[in-house]
């Protein structure tokens, strides 16, 4: 029985990166009169690189000509990064980054099953958790079982520490949890934490190898846009939009599988 869901944030539950933080980060560098700008498609090869500090310190060394080091470099992304997150919050507060489609209905269904819904994510906590008010409302993000920030981690995705703590602060096994993510850094994560895996494809994502996932789709969905299928490797019933019934189905489905392959391994070796 699925007895937890952990959803990721960024791309998941709002497409915040194209909108959100590239935006904030183009308007951190202007604040400090810096020439620098992320276009669209830089952003997306810069997304390989989870947590904005990383990102930054990543970019001032391989891809900024001339490139910075050293202290320069460190003091700037500290300074850069307090300042996107401030314009990331601006922008939260005026409603600027709306949630994706038929997020709020499925998080909601979750809850209301008594399935306990928890957020396992690489951002910083100073506007996770607003967003994550602002997104879902006052009552339902209160419900949130636990909420794992990438300030409460060692390693980001695609390690799987924020996936282990928000199992643990669950209180479950990784077995009994599934993860919502829409990137390939975020499925590694959760993959490596033994969770079952359901993607939601996000703009940024659509070239991402997703072939580990359990099930791939491109939207939640909503009663006039229905979810496509775009990867189903365990044949799971899709019905238009994404529930509680489709969780319960891929779970039972994952776990039809991981008894077969500790029926076929004790085969093996005789245990
Ligand atoms: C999201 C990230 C985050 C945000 C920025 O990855 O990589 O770093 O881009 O957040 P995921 P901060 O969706 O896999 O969690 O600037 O607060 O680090
Ligand atoms: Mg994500």
């Amino acid at each position: 029985m699925v007895r937890g869901v952990i959803f990721d944030v960024d791309g998941t539950l709002a497409e915040t990166e194209r909108d959100g933080h590239r935006v904030a980060f183009n308007r951190a560098f202007a604040s400090l009169k810096l020439p620098d700008r992320w276009d669209e498609q830089l952003y997306g090869e810069l997304l390989w690189v989870s947590g904005g500090k990383e990102r930054l310190r990543f970019y001032f060394e391989h891809y900024r000509f001339p490139p910075l080091d050293g202290d320069e470099r460190d003091w700037l992304a500290i300074e850069l990064h307090r300042r996107k997150n401030e314009f990331l919050l601006q922008m939260i507060r005026e409603g600027q980054l709306p949630p994706r489609p038929g997020v709020v209905r499925f998080v909601g269904a979750i809850q209301d099953a008594h399935i306990p819904v928890a957020i396992a994510t690489t951002g910083s906590r100073e506007w996770v958790e607003p967003l994550l008010r602002t997104l879902l409302g006052p009552e339902r993000f209160q419900r949130l079982a636990a909420i794992v920030t990438g300030d409460d981690v060692q390693r980001k995705k695609p390690d799987p520490e924020a996936y282990e703590l928000a199992v643990s602060r669950l209180g479950l096994a990784p077995h009994e949890v599934i993860a919502v993510e829409d990137s390939q850094n975020g499925l590694e994560a959760a993959k490596r934490a033994g969770l079952t895996c359901l993607v939601v494809r996000s703009r940024y994502s659509h070239n991402h190898d997703f072939q580990n996932a359990d099930l791939v789709v491109d939207e939640f969905g909503t009663p006039r846009d229905p979810t496509r299928v775009l990867w189903n490797p365990h044949g799971i019933a899709v019905n238009g939009m994404l529930d509680v019934a489709t969780l319960r189905r891929l779970h039972d489905q994952c776990s039809v599988i991981s008894d077969q392959w500790a029926v076929g391994s004790e085969g093996i070796t005789g245990h």
